[in-house]
């Protein structure tokens, strides 16, 4: 093993270095996973431009990181599910196992949970990681690398969909056509929905949905108000939506949400918006309109596995850039400024597909 260990570490707002750090040693229940493919989500860009995300802070150095999948190194005394050389993707929090969530299996619940690139905790951008073993998931041989690292917002999709209650002949709205609407549809779509209209403020996001499968789309205008654009919902579906999902989280998207979801029907928010906003309630309860949040995932990896190695879902077409972790300065200007067009940029730890074992 090299002693290489090549990390992406935030110091602050606008200084993420590249520097060399000690590879981890691991415990009994850990694996040491040399990291191939690491996707920058909308977080990281946050933490790297402003900081923080709410109440979580950056005050020390942090590891960036949190889509990620790799290959393992080395494993724990006492670890199982695992050999060395399984591809595996990680899924980036691991909970207390000991508060009243993790015992009624809400383990995304936890207060203590540790999650990468959440502050105070290490991300993965980096050639070695560890990780608690029950929290990787081995990838069979025709899963690729991207494909492993892409569950993990892939699994934010699968958990807004069970909780909105998709499922055969769902007529669904989304709000948003950023990577987590993205991955949202192609849930929705798997999961029996027979009619998806996904909003966004720009076209070519919008493109690349109906490419995906959506059924309708409407592009919005900035000033446009929730109880207009609720009715054009109603006119191009020809319905109203079982179910809407808000993948923005703004004050207008979860408005229209709102009103534009029929009567007995659920509204989940994804998006994490401003903490305060202002929305229709008499509406909803009088309508008897639930409105749910969702916290990441729980017990859902399996099931975006599921999906993209039985073919169901194609994620791969989120995937719009690829940089080496040497251009991870490029790789976070891209992102940020959706340069080309950019939905997911993908940083390779390791040279691409050189552990993807079938041909692509
Ligand atoms: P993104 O910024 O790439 O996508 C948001 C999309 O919404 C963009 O395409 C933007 O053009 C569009 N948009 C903005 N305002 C709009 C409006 N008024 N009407 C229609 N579209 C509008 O972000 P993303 O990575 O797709 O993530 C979406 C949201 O989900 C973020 O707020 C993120 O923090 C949140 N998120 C939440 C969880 C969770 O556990 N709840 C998990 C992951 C991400
Ligand atoms: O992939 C997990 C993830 N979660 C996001 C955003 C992006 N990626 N969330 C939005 C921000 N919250 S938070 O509670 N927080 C910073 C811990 O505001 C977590 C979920
Ligand atoms: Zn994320």
């Amino acid at each position: 093993m090299t002693k290489d260990n090549l990390t992406a570490v935030l110091h602050g707002i606008e200084d993420m270095r590249l520097e060399q750090r000690p590879i981890p040693d691991i415990s009994a229940d850990e694996v040491l996973v040399a990291m191939d493919s690491v996707g920058i989500c909308g977080s990281d860009v946050h933490y790297l431009t402003k900081g923080r995300i709410g109440h979580f802070v950056v005050t020390k150095p942090m590891v960036i990181g949190h889509e990620s999948a790799g290959v393992v190194a080395k494993v724990g005394s006492k670890v199982k599910n695992l050999v060395v050389g399984d591809r595996i993707a990680i899924e980036p929090g691991v909970p207390c196992y000991k508060c009243d969530h993790c015992k009624q299996g809400s383990y995304n619940l936890c207060p203590d949970m540790a999650f990468c690139a959440t502050p105070p905790y290490d991300g993965n951008l980096t050639r070695y990681y560890k990780h608690v073993a029950d929290f990787c998931f081995k990838l069979p041989d025709h899963v690729t690398m991207e494909e492993g690292a892409l569950l993990e917002p892939l699994s934010v999709g699968v958990h807004a969909c069970n909780r909105a209650g998709v499922g055969l002949g769902s007529k669904v709205l989304i709000l948003g056509a950023g990577p987590i609407g993205l991955v949202t549809l192609l849930v929705a779509q798997s999961m029996g929905a027979t009619k998806i209209l996904i909003t966004d403020l720009v076209q070519q996001r919008l493109d690349i949905a109906k490419e995906l499968g959506a059924t309708h789309t409407l592009l919005m205008k900035p000033g446009d108000t929730a109880e207009d654009v609720a009715d054009r919902v109603h006119q191009v579906m020809g319905v109203e939506p079982d179910q809407s999902i808000d993948c923005c989280g703004a004050e207008s998207t979860t408005r229209l949400a709102i009103f534009a979801t029929r009567s007995g029907g659920v509204v989940v928010i994804v998006g994490m918006g401003p903490s305060e906003m202002k929305l229709p309630l008499f509406n909803a309860l009088a309508r008897e309109v639930d409105i749910r949040g969702v916290f990441r995932y729980c017990n859902d990896y399996s099931a975006a596995l599921a999906l993209v190695a039985s073919g169901r879902v194609n994620i791969k077409r989120l995937v719009t850039h690829h940089f080496d972790i040497t251009e991870t300065a490029k790789a976070f200007e891209t992102a940020r400024f959706g340069t080309g067009g950019a939905i997911k940029v993908m940083i390779h730890v390791q040279p691409r597909n050189s552990n993807n074992p079938v041909k692509f």
